[in-house]
């Protein structure tokens, strides 16, 4: 699998961008109202999940804040159900049963001009796992030994810039360029194998990556009918070795939407999303790599698909509706179409919830398996 599908994609996404506008008779004129058919402010209509979607007209700003919550159990070795006992018999010291990661992310964007768009993400984590490990004086019975590493992590950083829209910009396509700093540490420790002592905890409680990694991604979404559709590729390609003597495996990842308006102030969306990710290549020599499946860089990698369910609902839909408001000049009869007062300083504000469930996973194993994930989010524009 991975490296070299990794590549593969990743060439595509770099050539893709400048095949496109080749072919298309019509690139972005900075004049042209970026945002089609919705009216001012952003897609409202994509998922919560899917990030930088969207680009904001010249000065235009949004703050956005996500909760996202992550249920690991049980684990897989391929795609075959893995015991703890299976695990336990492999040699393993621990086997890890369940994991939880929740995370704040606090997210700002800014249009410097209707060409680009800036774009800075900080998640902060909290990641909890019960291990199971055989206790001292009865090896057939196992006890649970609790870690939990919390705190920032990594920085990301990105420039969102409209390729190409069709003429009434029903059609867009964005390059997403993105870079990861690597503020989320990587030498979480927790409590060791005998009490009293701590040890580095394994690669998954870790709160970043230690490198500094390109995110490029492209997306392309249609709109027509009070509905939307859009598909995103990303990428994370993480840079050289980090601190600790290792690095991340790349993750390619490609998701397809649908969503479609009910009303004025509700929008429901189902999304499917394919992810592949890779091994470690090196290792953390702070960690013993039969402590855990987690703690082996060989056994990280995998690929998995989820289908998600979403729903946006406007909490203020002022502007929108003085934008898309038709009414009759008394004078002379003429239909116009009334526009947002200069001076407006509306708040867009959007409450979104996804929740999503893999369909197929495979991964290199024993590994912790997903469950179920579900984000929450708020984001005003302005
Ligand atoms: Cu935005």
């Amino acid at each position: 699998m991975t490296n070299k599908h990794l590549s593969y994609a990743f060439f595509t996404l770099a050539i893709l961008p400048l095949l496109v506008p080749a072919y298309c008779d019509e690139h972005v004129h900075p004049d042209v109202h970026a945002h089609g058919s919705t009216g001012p402010g952003h897609d409202d209509n994509s998922p919560l999940g899917v990030m930088g979607d969207h680009a904001h007209q010249a000065g235009e700003a949004m703050f956005s804040y996500r909760y996202g919550i992550m249920e690991m159990n049980g684990n897989l070795d391929g795609s075959t159900p893995a015991s703890t006992q299976d695990i336990l018999d492999a040699g393993f010291m621990m086997a890890p049963t369940s994991m939880r990661m929740e995370m704040h992310m606090m997210g700002a964007m800014y249009a410097a001009s209707d060409s680009i768009t800036l774009m800075a993400m900080l998640p902060l984590k909290r990641i909890e796992m019960s291990p199971r490990m055989p206790m001292p004086n009865m090896p057939n019975m196992t006890m649970t030994r609790k870690a939990e590493t919390s705190g920032a992590g990594d920085l990301k950083l990105a420039g969102i810039f409209p390729l190409w829209a069709a003429g009434d910009h029903s059609r867009t396509l964005r390059l997403n360029a993105g870079l990861s700093i690597p503020t989320g540490s990587i030498k979480e420790t927790g409590p060791g194998m005998n009490g009293g002592e701590t040890m580095r905890l394994p690669y998954p409680m870790q709160l970043g990556s230690g490198t500094f990694d390109l995110l490029p991604g492209l997306t392309y979404i249609a709109e027509k009918f009070g509905g939307s559709w859009g598909t995103q590729v990303a990428s994370v390609i993480h840079l050289g070795e980090n601190g600790e003597g290792y690095s991340l495996g790349n993750r390619f990842q490609a998701t397809t939407w649908y969503s479609r308006k009910l009303s004025d102030t509700l929008s429901a969306s189902a999304r499917i999303e394919g992810s592949t990710w890779g091994n470690i290549d090196g290792q953390d020599a702070e960690m013993n790599p039969m402590m855990s499946p987690n703690a082996r860089a060989d056994l990280r990698g995998g690929e998995r698909v989820d289908i998600l369910f979403g729903l946006n609902i406007f909490l203020d839909t002022d502007r929108w509706d003085k934008w898309d408001r038709l009414f009759i000049d008394k004078d002379n009869g003429q239909l116009l179409q009334a526009k947002p007062q200069e001076n407006s300083m509306d708040k867009e504000t959007l409450l979104s919830i996804e929740i999503g469930f893999p369909v197929h996973q495979d991964l290199d194993g024993p590994q912790m398996e997903s469950d179920w994930r579900l984000m929450v989010g708020l984001q005003v524009s302005f």
